[in-house]
């Protein structure tokens, strides 16, 4: 984005307690450049729950530690389990924008040592869950969606009851932080639509601190 669509470019909006959407923040014609060489080394995979289901959501991780949803359990990892090697590192560019995505809302100091890389076909959807798997709650999370657009949805603190519907679109950041960083969340079924680059697909990148 140049420097005059910068001045353009809204503020940070609170959505809810905490949580902000950043509109159109990144530049993801940037990441996707990225992105082959990271799934190269450490390939998407469909993760089993503790409960033996598989994820619908395919992932994989760069950065110190990734997140393994396995039957054993959740955990963070710093050796990759489908390739027996370190995660990729994290590159410059996406820890670059995770720590100013974070200060945009208003959350100083973010060094994610977490890359969840998250891809989503036409019809996937991710069920309401917390983030809590990280040993610090008290760093936000920074959510960066790519390509086919979604809608997040953000509950309170308990399971179910309303949510906030928001609409994400490539380039769109959620930053959540705050009471907001604790409440449940999801995707709801992506909708059919096409990206010029990417086709039918949605990426999402969730930067966490771990440890
Ligand atoms: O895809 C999204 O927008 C949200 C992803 C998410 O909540 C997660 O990976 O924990
Ligand atoms: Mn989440």
């Amino acid at each position: 984005m140049n420097d005059l669509l910068a001045n353009l470019r809204p503020a940070a909006e609170e959505m809810k307690d905490g949580a902000f959407l950043l509109a159109n923040f990144a530049d993801t014609d940037k990441i996707l450049q990225e992105l082959p060489r990271l799934l190269e080394a450490s390939p998407l995979r469909h993760m089993t729950t503790p409960g033996g289901r598989q994820m619908r959501v395919a992932m994989t991780n760069c950065g110190q530690y990734g997140w393994v949803s396995a039957p054993s359990g959740y955990r963070y990892d710093s050796t990759d389990p489908t390739t027996g090697n370190p995660w990729p590192d994290m590159p410059e560019p996406f820890m670059a924008l995770a720590k100013n995505a974070a200060a945009a809302a208003g959350y100083d100091g973010f060094a994610p040592d977490v890359c969840l890389i998250n891809r989503y076909g036409v019809g996937t959807r991710l069920s309401p869950h917390i983030d809590q798997d990280e040993a610090e709650k008290s760093w936000p999370i920074v959510s960066v969606s790519i390509g086919i657009p979604a809608i997040f949805q953000l509950f309170g603190s308990a399971r179910g009851g309303t949510a906030t519907n928001i609409p994400l679109y490539d380039g769109d950041v959620m930053v959540l932080g705050g009471r907001a960083r604790m409440y449940y969340h999801g995707v709801k079924p992506v909708t059919a639509a096409r990206d010029a680059r990417i086709g039918a697909l949605r990426y999402n990148l969730t930067f966490r601190r771990a440890r």
